[in-house]
């Protein structure tokens, strides 16, 4: 899904990076249709030591995404799709597969990823559902590790899956699985929720093309800012937090094999969308305003894609699919929320130019989640089959990006010292997709309807209850080719 990172040529003095030994998800993204997620625990330490050995040849690293890339946009250029069934394979383990592999007596890696996801301290930070709300059969027994399988539809995943878990026998037992895929015909790529998702994604220094070497050294395509590989890869430089394009120190590595390696955030979302839409629509009737439009200023962008920074009143589909223009943006010229609500989930999760550059590059990640879950069925009015996002992110720390986000999401004052054009501090609320207010109670996002160009209409929309319920979640490491091959095996 997340094809917005693309391949390139790089400065020499960026020429560092270890393709061969980084897992092909973390920089470039496994190509998916399909992904299969096999939660395991490891039943026979020797033996799972043994088997992965053997299979690490069968790891697919970002060289070989890289090499995907270039021949499936030649294909594309030609106007011809490939026939090449391409599959991916991706490893990683939690902080009870590192005392199993490495011993319990390792040392302890970034806090949040050592107490893991399913404590009660980050659900208690993250204002998560209580695990007793999670999948019963994902919280069934402790896990250990994640096969992350990818292909191009998921029958032939799950064919690749049952080979893997053959080969690996009774050295695993499978405590939970589960197979996304891309959503069918022109809802390719966007989310169950309608809108299209994957198009911004922070560029990689020494990865990512730039498209304008010269007069735009810092980005790779417009608005796209290319970031310190140690944002998301141990043993790199990462950003300096006084400056948003200056090189800053490697994040700090609890042990030499980090190396490479990056962490996993993974949130199983569910997406309750007949709801969603119906209270869109009634939302939308109640402020006497256009159902799409609420929707937009919700997410900060239109369905199509388009940035309501950009298109603020209409959608414009010929916007939101100009690679050149859909994420050129910034909110530092919004100041009164007019074009894009504070509390929209674009804005949220990534103030751009709105407080602090600098800092806010030191809160990104690379995101590579895919849905899961049929279509809405006909005469499907209130959630009858489970869909949602597994939502996939990587990083070099868990508190600083991942858990900055979510907690930024759910904070209503967040971003603060903004006022109304007359002179009133505003409270922006909460962000209606992914935030999470204490207990799941009530949220309030502040002027979901738009005074745009002028006006001072004040609005608030109160939503009553969550669109998106996490009822799965784990951190992990992705270790590099070279720890798997030694320390860990
Ligand atoms: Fe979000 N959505 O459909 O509303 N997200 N997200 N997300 N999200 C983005 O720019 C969505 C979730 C980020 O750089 C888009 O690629 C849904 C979590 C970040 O401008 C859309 C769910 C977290 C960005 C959605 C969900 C984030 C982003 C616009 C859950 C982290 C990039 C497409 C079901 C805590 C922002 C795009 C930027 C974009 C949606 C989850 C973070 C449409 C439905 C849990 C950093």
């Amino acid at each position: 899904m997340h094809s917005a990172r693309a391949p390139m040529a790089t400065s020499v003095r960026e020429q560092r990076l270890n393709l061969d030994e980084i897992q092909g998800d973390v920089l470039l993204g496994l190509q998916k249709n399909a992904e299969a997620f096999i939660f395991f625990k490891i039943q026979n330490i020797p033996l799972f030591k043994e088997w992965l050995r053997q299979f690490l040849q069968h790891i697919t690293n970002t060289r070989q995404i890289q090499h995907r890339d270039l021949i499936l946009r030649r294909y594309r250029q030609m106007g011809r799709k490939t026939r090449q069934s391409l599959y991916g394979l991706n490893l990683g383990f939690t902080g009870h597969g590192l005392n199993a592999l490495v011993g319990i007596r390792r040392s302890g890696l970034d806090p949040s990823f050592e107490e893991g996801a399913d404590s009660a301290e980050t659900i208690a930070r993250l204002n998560d559902p209580p695990k007793s709300r999670w999948l019963p059969k994902f919280t069934s027994d402790r896990i250990d590790g994640v096969f992350l399988i990818t292909g191009p539809d998921p029958p032939s995943v799950t064919l690749h899956s049952n080979k893997l878990l053959n080969f690996f026998g009774t050295s695993v037992k499978v405590v939970y699985s589960e197979t996304g895929a891309t959503r069918p015909g022109a809802e390719r790529g966007h989310e169950h929720f309608g809108f299209l998702d994957g198009i911004s994604q922070p560029g990689v220094r020494g990865l990512t093309s730039r498209l304008n070497a010269i007069r735009e050294p810092n980005e790779g395509l417009p608005g796209q800012d290319l970031l310190w590989p140690g944002e998301f890869v141990f043993g790199y430089p990462g950003q300096d937090p006084e400056h948003p394009t200056k090189e800053g120190p490697p994040p700090e590595m609890a042990a030499a094999w980090m190396r490479n390696g990056s962490y996993m955030v993974f949130r199983r979302l569910e997406q309750k969308v007949p709801e969603f839409q119906r209270f869109v629509r009634e939302q939308a009737a109640r402020l006497a305003m256009d159902s799409a439009l609420l929707a937009a200023r919700m997410v900060g962008r239109w369905k199509s894609g388009a940035p309501m920074e950009l298109a603020p009143l209409r959608d414009d589909p010929r916007l939101a699919g100009d690679k050149k223009r859909n994420n050129d943006f910034g909110f530092g010229d919004d100041p009164f929320q007019r074009r894009c609500p504070y509390a929209a989930h674009i804005r949220k999760v990534y103030t751009r130019d709105d407080v602090n550059e600098a800092e806010a590059q030191t809160h990104r990640i690379l995101r590579a989640g895919i849905p899961f879950g049929p279509e809405v069925a006909p005469g499907e009015t209130t959630t009858k089959h489970k869909r949602g996002l597994m939502f996939v992110s990587y990083q070099t720390s868990i508190e600083r990006q991942f858990e900055y986000i979510q907690r930024r999401a759910n904070d209503p004052g967040f971003v603060g010292g903004k006022r109304r054009p007359g002179g009133g501090a505003v409270t922006p609320g909460f962000d209606p997709i992914i935030g999470q207010g204490e207990g799941n109670g009530p949220r309030e996002m502040d002027e979901p309807y738009p005074n745009h160009p002028a006006g001072n209409r004040r609005t608030t929309l109160t939503i009553p209850n969550q669109f998106v319920e996490l009822t799965a979640a784990g951190y992990f490491f992705m270790p590099s080719i070279t720890a798997l091959r030694t320390v860990l095996t």
